[in-house]
């Protein structure tokens, strides 16, 4: 598996070990898409894939959900579409997801519906009859109210949401959003220990941090191929230069043009730093047919060519600025002997580059990370340092801080670090969301 996104590295780590039926859309979009899914098996999961018919799919995804409800999540307001057209696909695309996924159903299946694409999908199946159980997790941010507003169909989107038995969120903030929002806008009451009373319905609505495959990812880190691509890199890094990362999507929300910003700043006032340090930023291509990820990667470009030209010498390049995806493997092997790593997002639901640059490390000699106060790990990780990714001068400051970190104070911060990232893991955000999914909620809301 080698795509470039949290979702599916998230759900195929839990999957793995439960096995259960994975249902989505295959990748393909041709102009007449077959009328059921094409289903197969690998080690313990059974894939259901359906195509999207070429004409839709440009609304459902780059429209509707990539540049409306991406970007309104996120709280980009300056970035959001609202087209009627994307709207009436994405709802289109979802009732055949729904009629597609429903011969595939047995009485007690218990269905979990994964992020922003498929609100309404739960919906739909309730209208085909199904009662079982169904839980949805969202994988970004739920906006503040007063943003979600903003959008043409939110009280319809919500009461997608309520057709759920269980909503999952990130964080205790997205939860209270949610929240805020129904018992505001629509009437909804809240109840004990997440129960929600809303058009007509009772569910459950909690937080659910999702985790990473802690002792995947630290074998992959200690993988030849790891080694391999490591070495590489410190051929490249002669008298004990060090190596700075960042890696992350190519896209608006994650800080990327911030965070060279706060290298530019550090290069200024810190000089002993310059030829000391080397940046890497790897950043994987996404979303290209959506014009906001063009512009980005515009001004990204730019301003490694500026940062390079001001600093460069004849033997030091302060940025290594790389537009494509590397296997698992390899980012690991390259978080594994970085002495820094920079996870400095806007807004981002979770973020789990930072927690797989913490399993990553060596623990004899471990690397700091700097993280943005708006990543939702941030209330997850303990030990990291944070900072504020619109405060240039502070991040600059801590980078520096970072770079110069005593062995002593770096093993201890690891140590916490590590300790949350585990007791946050995958299988316990799994579990913790089945386990509520597979029981009736026992509060009552009066
Ligand atoms: C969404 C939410 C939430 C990155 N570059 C490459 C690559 N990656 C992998 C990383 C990591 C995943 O992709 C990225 O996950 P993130 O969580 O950092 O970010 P999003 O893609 O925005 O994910 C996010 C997540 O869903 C899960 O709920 O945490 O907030 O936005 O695993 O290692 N993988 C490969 N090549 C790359 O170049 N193979």
């Amino acid at each position: 598996m080698s795509s470039a996104g949290g979702l599916a590295v998230g759900v195929h780590a839990a999957l793995r070990e439960t096995g259960g039926v994975w249902f989505g859309w295959s990748g393909d979009t041709p102009a007449e898409p077959a009328d059921e899914p094409r289903v197969f098996r690998t080690g313990k999961v059974t894939y259901g894939l359906i195509d999207i018919k070429d004409t839709d799919f440009e609304a459902f995804y780059g429209g509707f959900s990539n540049r409306t409800l991406w970007p309104l999540f996120h709280h980009r307001i300056d970035l959001t579409s609202f087209e009627h057209q994307w709207y009436a696909t994405y709802r289109r695309v979802n009732r055949r997801f729904a009629e597609l996924l429903l011969p595939l159903l047995e009485d007690d299946d218990v269905i979990w519906i994964h992020d922003y694409q498929l609100i309404p999908m739960a919906a739909e199946l309730r209208r085909m009859g199904v009662k079982g159980r169904i839980g949805f997790f969202l994988h970004i941010p739920f906006p503040a109210p007063d943003i979600y507003v903003t959008l043409p169909w939110h009280r319809q989107l919500a009461v997608d949401l309520c057709a759920h038995d269980v909503v999952g969120f990130q964080t205790g903030g997205d939860l209270r959003q949610f929240q805020l929002y129904l018992e505001s806008e629509v009437g909804g009451r809240i109840g004990a220990d997440g129960a929600i009373a809303a058009f007509g319905r009772e569910l459950k609505a909690g937080a659910y941090p999702i985790g990473i495959d802690v002792d995947d990812v630290i074998s992959m880190a200690r993988s030849p191929e790891a080694k391999r691509q490591a070495d590489r890199v410190k051929a490249t890094l002669p008298g004990g230069r060090k190596l700075m990362i960042g890696v992350d999507r190519l896209d608006y929300t994650k800080g990327i043009l911030e965070r060279l910003r706060a290298f530019e700043k550090m290069l200024q006032d810190y000089p002993s730093q310059r030829r000391g340090v080397v940046m890497l930023q790897i950043s994987a291509p996404s979303r290209e047919d959506v014009p906001e990820y063009l512009d980005m990667r515009q001004q990204v470009e730019l301003m490694t060519g500026h940062l390079n030209g001001a600093y460069s010498e004849s033997d030091w390049v302060p940025l290594r600025y790389i537009n494509r995806s590397f296997s698992r493997r390899a980012l690991t092997g390259f978080f594994r002997m970085s002495a820094l790593c920079l996870v400095t997002p806007l807004r981002d639901g979770m973020n789990l580059v930072a927690e797989e640059f913490v399993a990553a490390q060596d623990e004899a000699d471990p690397g700091v990370l700097v993280l943005s106060r708006f990543a939702g790990c941030a209330g997850i990780i303990d030990g990291a340092l944070i900072v504020n990714p619109y405060d240039t001068h502070h991040m600059a400051d801590t980078l520096h801080a970072g770079l110069e970190m005593p062995i002593e104070e770096r093993r201890e911060r690891w140590q916490r670090m590590m300790r949350t990232v585990r007791r946050h893991d995958i299988d316990a955000w799994r579990d913790r969301f089945l386990a509520d999914l597979k029981i009736r909620p026992v509060a009552t809301i009066h």
